[in-house]
């Protein structure tokens, strides 16, 4: 398999789409020599088939703000492939939302999604709408008129969209509410749904336990555990937040939090009331990062990022390509031994070859954050049997995924010294599950 060729030709009919282009890159370097070895994939044009999406629908959304005034924004789904189960992704609202940001994510998806072991194919969603400083009235006009197009290509058996950036339990309601009256029906059809109407115990923690019981799987193996490890975070959304639960009930302390101008660093730990009263600013819709250095009287980083505080874990919980090469020099010098992904696809290419260089623990994305659609696969499951879960029993099937995420990494990622590297492990064993669907459905 000539990946430069591959890329190349993906260049020329994606110009532009920067990070569209490196999630594909980074997952055809690592499944060069399972091509080689299975000749049927070349055959079939397996590679050339898979990073093609099957369906990119862009769409116009107008929407009133309270004053009256129209505005416009781009609403995207992308349905990449459903080789092994009903599209399956998050919907993203944020001003950076662009074409090759959404492709970037549902190719990741597939491979993610195919790591659960669960049945769901990959897509991605969202918009350019920016949900910050809006008002609820004016989130909820800009919801129903996104959901008026998005209605035509989803469904419990076809397209079952979720939150990610920008998207929480608030909006979610706002377009289930709106699937509802639009379609009389009330299924499945969006995940990370409250819990009076269809969601799921544990789903808002879930990405974020997920990727602590993932670390705490790596750690394992260098006979390493949370307890007493120094962590940091980035980002306080949803799934830095879980991160930060579970990680300090694993006996962590966890030192810095941040947002997109900046991050707080506090060496007695964040934790208990310090939480809560960071989710109270959140529920409000209010900046976190800079009211948690006054509250609690550290020091607010502004324009930095927390990689330059010494730690042994870091957990890289807000966005794409959030911790660069000179970050990753500064986590290695400092002592770091694990770095997991949260967010999806935070590290830069320098950064993961630094990490894979120096043998550090280091787990991608689309491994560790799995734990956040595989609770939305348990939320279709619980909406199918129209019967509800205990939270145990959700988070003892999400730890069991974890686990088994886990595993298959070791299995695929294994080097002859010993080492495992799990994007190698991560992209191989998501990718031989879709690829032998695609074979068998001519895909
Ligand atoms: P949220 O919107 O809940 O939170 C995003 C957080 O990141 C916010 O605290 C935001 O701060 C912060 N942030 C945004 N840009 C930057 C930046 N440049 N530098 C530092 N912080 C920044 O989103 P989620 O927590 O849901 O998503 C976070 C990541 O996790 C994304 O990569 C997403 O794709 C991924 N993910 C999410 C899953 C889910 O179930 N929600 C599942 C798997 C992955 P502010 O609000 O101030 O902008
Ligand atoms: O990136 C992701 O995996 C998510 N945003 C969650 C997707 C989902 O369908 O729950």
């Amino acid at each position: 398999m000539n990946v430069d060729k591959i890329m190349n030709d993906l260049t020329k009919k994606n110009p532009g789409e920067v990070e569209f282009l490196q999630a594909v890159r980074e997952v055809l370097e690592s499944i060069v020599d399972v091509v080689e070895a299975n000749p049927q994939f070349d055959e079939a044009s397996i590679i050339e088939r898979i990073v093609e999406p099957d369906r990119v629908l862009m769409f116009k959304v107008p929407w009133a703000d309270d004053n009256g005034n129209i505005h416009v924004n781009r609403g995207f789904r992308i349905q990449f492939n459903q080789a092994i189960g009903p599209y399956k992704g998050g919907l993203r609202f944020h001003p950076s939302v662009n074409l090759s940001i959404l492709k970037f994510l549902g190719f990741e998806q597939i491979f993610k999604n195919s790591l659960t072991s669960l049945p769901m194919g990959g897509a991605k969603g969202g918009s350019d709408f920016n949900p910050k400083g809006k008002s609820n009235t004016e989130v909820m006009r800009f919801c129903q008129s996104f959901m008026m197009e998005l209605v035509k290509v989803i469904g419990p058996e076809t397209d079952v969209p979720a939150g990610d950036i920008g998207v929480g339990g608030r909006e979610i309601g706002f377009l289930y509410g709106m699937y509802k009256r639009l379609t009389h029906e009330h299924t499945g059809v969006l995940t990370g749904k409250g819990l009076n109407w269809g969601g799921s115990l544990v789903r808002p923690e879930a990405t974020g336990y997920g990727c602590v019981y993932f670390a705490k799987e790596m750690l394992k193996t260098r006979n390493e555990t949370f307890k007493g490890k120094t962590v940091a975070i980035s980002g306080f959304g949803n799934v830095a937040w879980g991160a930060a639960l579970k990680a300090v009930e694993l006996g962590a302390k966890v030192v810095t939090i941040s947002g997109p101008d900046g991050y707080i660093y506090d060496p007695e730990g964040i934790s208990g009331k310090k939480i809560d009263y960071m989710l109270e600013l959140r529920a409000s819709n209010q900046d976190i990062v800079r009211p948690y250095s006054y509250e609690f009287g550290v020091e607010f980083h502004e324009g930095k990022k927390p990689w330059e505080v010494k730690c042994d874990i870091a957990l890289p919980c807000a966005t794409q390509n959030e911790l660069d090469g000179e970050d990753a020099k500064k986590l290695i010098a400092n002592g770091c031994i694990c770095v997991c992904e949260g967010a999806n696809m935070p590290s830069t290419p320098e950064a993961v070859e630094m990490f894979i260089e120096k043998k550090i623990l280091f787990a991608p994305g689309k491994a560790a954050n799995a734990g956040g659609v595989a609770t939305s696969g348990l939320e279709m499951s619980q909406n199918s049997m129209k019967l509800n879960w205990s939270a145990k029993e959700v988070d003892d099937r999400l730890h069991e995924i974890m686990i088994n995420i886990h595993a298959s990494c070791v299995m695929h990622g294994t080097d002859a010294s010993g080492y495992v590297n799990y994007v190698k492990g991560a992209n191989v064993a998501g990718f031989l599950k879709v690829a032998n669907a695609m074979l068998d459905l001519g895909f």
